[in-house]
């Protein structure tokens, strides 16, 4: 089977599909947690600006900033009131210019976070739009006249309620599919869309190097807002089908990337809920003049059910699945990012590993998993040192207004069991993932000298950077040598992914094949100690083992002599994983080349 495969891989690295985007590690800032840099307890740019030779030193390629512009922060700078400015608490354009200038001395490149589904209600667009129904702004966004009293139809927004809010200057409604301070822009608009497509060119212009797209696949509403389908007695209801992948979509991002993107040399990432590979493969062909890469959610949705809320425990068969297919639906076609949380995400360390038993070998494990598999790795603030999910003792401490929003709909709507909500809160909060970023173990983690706007997890003395650069077992000396090896191993970005033992519950075992080449990547995700067989035929195509031991790659344990795959098999300690190289260009001696 692998000599098959080896024969009919599309040369996925031909220097036609090369490009740096795919070889590179992108590294998210969530700015209000990064660093403060003025004691007012909220990240800045000046405070990243330190950090660069930090970021450098890890040896990521590109920052992600979460949003930085002007806004009234109803949803944590995803509201922009301004697009063409930095906040104040942020700091100033000189100072995102003197960022800009700083990362590219360094050889890294930036991304913007891009949020044109939406706009924050202090826009100056918005606060037009609302004031008369012939208003020239007026169509920049999406009103409608009520339905019997009621709102123009039976649309759930992200955050709970109704998506539609009634607005008594104009006794209309507008569209809102966030909160009621996030009004949606009315993309079948021309003059919405020359004005965003401006933006961007003057953001690309001044040398930035792309964009993270938010709720990219959102942009176009089914014509006429049909009613979404309700089922039961729930008033509002998520109606993804009417506004998430809708068609259009893909002429609006065809004419921004005719009339935009592809006067640049840059990358984009839409971020796509809701989307699977056959979505993906239009946002994202590589014929498709769209975008470089999307975030699918699909791995993230598995410990939920008809909501994030609904939690139950994730299953390592429906994880194989679930990446498995996004590994072999796009390779070729379209390319994957790869990522475990972000700013919306519990951190995956709490999620998918041990943060108490094996709170080290599971986050090398998982970084392990993650970036082996064919994609661009995103890492996100404070996984490269094993951060973990927060525990508030008490409602007051989020700061999240999904978790307002939701827990007056829930208790208005009579949820009875209280506890369970919470406990779904505590597992599932985007705060779990948004508190400061732990640089040290002085007060407040060295974030700030002032009080920090989100509490820090208690955990710093334990959790902090200071500690992971001394010691050398650390998790971060362990991303920065798994970014080293992406630097050195085109196997690690280009090479072919197939999936082994697909079967087996505790161990995710896959190999990667470039050319002759052949890695191997064995995963233990549990605290058990499971065998691993070596499938010998399908490695092979023979029944012996090569003379040459196979050269360990990289594992997050000591090298064990009596545990090593010479033997054809191995006992896994607890989240252990290990990655070998098979065969190197010796590929035609071991029978695997024709
Ligand atoms: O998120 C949109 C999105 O699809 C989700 O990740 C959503 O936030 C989550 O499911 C809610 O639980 C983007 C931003 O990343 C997010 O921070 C913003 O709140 C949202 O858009 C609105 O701009
Ligand atoms: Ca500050």
């Amino acid at each position: 089977m692998l000599q098959t495969f080896l024969r009919d891989q599309p040369e996925n690295n031909d220097p036609a599909k090369r490009q740096w985007w795919k070889e590179a590690v992108v590294y998210q800032v969530y700015p209000r947690s990064f660093m403060d840099s003025n004691g007012d307890g909220i990240g800045d740019l000046k405070g990243i600006i330190s950090r660069l030779d930090y970021l450098k030193d890890l040896g990521v390629d590109v920052l992600w900033l979460s949003p930085v512009y002007p806004s009234p922060n109803a949803d944590n700078g995803y509201d922009v009131s301004n697009y063409r400015a930095i906040a104040d608490e942020f700091g100033t354009m000189d100072d995102f210019d003197e960022l800009l200038a700083g990362v590219h001395r360094r050889g890294m490149k930036l991304l913007m976070d891009l949020v044109v589904n939406h706009t924050s209600d202090q826009h100056p667009w918005f606060l037009q739009s609302r004031s008369s129904k012939d208003n020239p702004y007026r169509d920049y966004y999406i009103w409608r006249p009520g339905k019997n009293g009621q709102e123009p139809n039976n649309w759930q927004s992200y955050f709970s309620c109704s998506a539609w809010e009634y607005d008594d200057m104009t006794d209309e409604y507008y569209l809102h599919l966030f909160t009621r301070h996030q009004p949606d822009l009315n993309w079948e608009n021309p003059k919405v869309r020359d004005e965003i497509y401006d933006m961007m060119t003057w953001w690309l212009d001044k040398g930035i190097d792309g964009f993270r797209m938010d709720v990219i696949n959102g942009l176009a509403k089914a014509p006429g807002l049909p009613d979404a389908p309700s089922h039961g007695q729930r008033r509002y209801v998520w109606g993804g089908e009417f506004f998430l992948n809708v068609p259009r979509v893909h002429d609006y991002l065809q004419e921004m990337h005719r009339r935009v993107l592809s006067k640049y040399d840059i990358m984009t990432v839409g971020e796509t809920g809701f989307v699977t590979t056959e979505h993906a493969k239009l946002y994202a062909g590589e014929d498709r003049n769209e975008l470089s890469m999307v975030f699918q959610f699909e791995h993230m949705g598995l410990d939920g059910g008809e909501d994030k809320w609904d939690c139950k425990p994730w299953s390592l068969l429906e994880l194989k699945k679930v990446m498995s297919q996004w590994q072999n639906d796009l390779y070729g076609v379209a390319w994957n990012s790869l990522y475990l949380t972000n700013h919306d995400q519990p951190r995956a360390l709490s999620r998918f590993g041990d943060d108490r038993n094996y709170p080290v070998e599971s986050a090398k494990m998982l970084a392990t998993f993650l970036h082996l598999q064919q994609g661009t790795p995103f890492i996100y603030q404070g996984e490269e040192i094993g951060m973990t999910n927060m525990i508030f003792d008490n409602l007051v401490d989020y700061r999240d207004v999904e978790i307002f929003n939701l827990w007056r709909d829930r208790a208005e709507t009579g949820e009875t069991d209280l506890g369970r909500l919470m406990h779904a809160i505590s597992l599932k909060a985007r705060d779990n993932a948004r508190t400061p970023m732990q640089w040290d173990d002085s007060a407040h983690a060295g974030f700030t000298r002032g009080v920090p706007w989100i509490k820090v997890n208690p955990n710093y003395p334990q959790v902090n950077v200071q500690r992971s650069l001394t010691d050398d077992n650390s998790v971060w000396h362990y991303y920065r040598k798994l970014i080293a090896l992406r630097k050195k191993h085109p196997i690690m970005v280009y090479g072919k992914y197939d999936l082994i033992l697909a079967d087996h519950p505790e161990i995710y075992a896959y190999t990667r094949t470039l050319g002759s080449e052949v890695w191997l990547v064995v995963c233990n995700f549990f605290a058990n100690t499971p065998v691993f067989e070596l499938p010998i035929d399908l490695l092979y195509g023979a029944t012996d083992l090569p003379e040459d031991p196979p050269e360990l790659i990289i594992s997050n344990y000591p090298e064990d002599a009596s545990q090593s795959l010479s033997q054809g098999h191995f006992t896994l300690r607890p989240y252990e994983c290990r990655v070998y190289r098979l065969t190197s260009g010796r590929g035609a001696r071991l029978g695997l080349a024709n």
